[in-house]
């Protein structure tokens, strides 16, 4: 089995990138988990609470969870991958049957800042776009699919989304054995991704 963990900051354009990689190989041999389907329950709070919450902060994951996930995948058993409600904040209580494959693409912003998790990947990855191209990116996809309005993101950006990136995202840069430019959609980073993968897998 191969671990990739693949982060970068919001915008980047990393769900592009593990789509792009899946689409070359044979999908009984790849699996995504998105750092998403582990932020924290929070049941425990209202709605309203919930919506001011830092979603960009590591304490908003539960690393524990995750880790534990991806040591049973590495053993071959399946996982509950919880499932997560943007609209609500909050798991929905359904899970995920999530199978071993021979690749495991791990995807999101947090996913290089926890040591332990670190530990279980072959391969990081981290995608750069400026920071510019990902406020862009941010903007239309929260206006158009998550019905946000403008003042509302750039707010949210400016307060929470920059800062965190700052803090905790951009460092872990360091860790990445690869660093794909993602300004402009870049084939030729991908294919050498995918050539790492092929070689591995042989
Ligand atoms: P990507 N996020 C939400 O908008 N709502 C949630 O309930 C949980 C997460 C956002 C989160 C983060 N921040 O910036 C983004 N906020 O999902 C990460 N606010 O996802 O890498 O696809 O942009
Ligand atoms: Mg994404």
């Amino acid at each position: 089995m191969l671990i990739i963990g693949i982060a970068g900051g919001t915008g980047s354009g990393k769900t592009t990138v593990v789509n792009t990689i899946i689409d070359e190989l044979q999908h009984e041999e790849v699996a995504v988990i998105s750092q998403d389907s582990y932020y924290r329950d929070t049941s425990n709070l209202s709605y309203d609470e919930r919506t001011k919450i830092n979603f960009d902060h590591p304490q908003s994951i539960d690393f524990d969870l995750l880790t534990k996930h991806l040591i049973q995948l590495r053993a071959g058993e399946s996982i509950p991958q919880p499932v997560y409600s943007f609209k609500e904040h909050n798991r929905t209580g359904e899970t995920i049957e999530t199978a071993p494959k021979k690749v495991m693409l791990v995807e999101g912003i947090l996913i290089l800042t926890h040591p332990e998790l670190r530990e279980l990947f072959d391969i990081m990855i981290y995608v750069h776009a400026d920071s510019d191209e990902r406020l862009i990116r941010r903007l239309k996809r929260d206006m158009k699919e998550r019905g946000r309005d403008l003042d509302e993101v750039l707010n949210r950006y400016q307060t929470t989304l920059k800062p965190m990136h700052q803090q905790f995202i951009e460092p872990t840069k360091e860790f990445a054995d690869i660093i794909i430019p993602n300004n402009r959609y870049n084939t030729v980073a991908v294919d050498i991704v995918q050539t790492i993968i092929r070689e591995r897998l042989d």
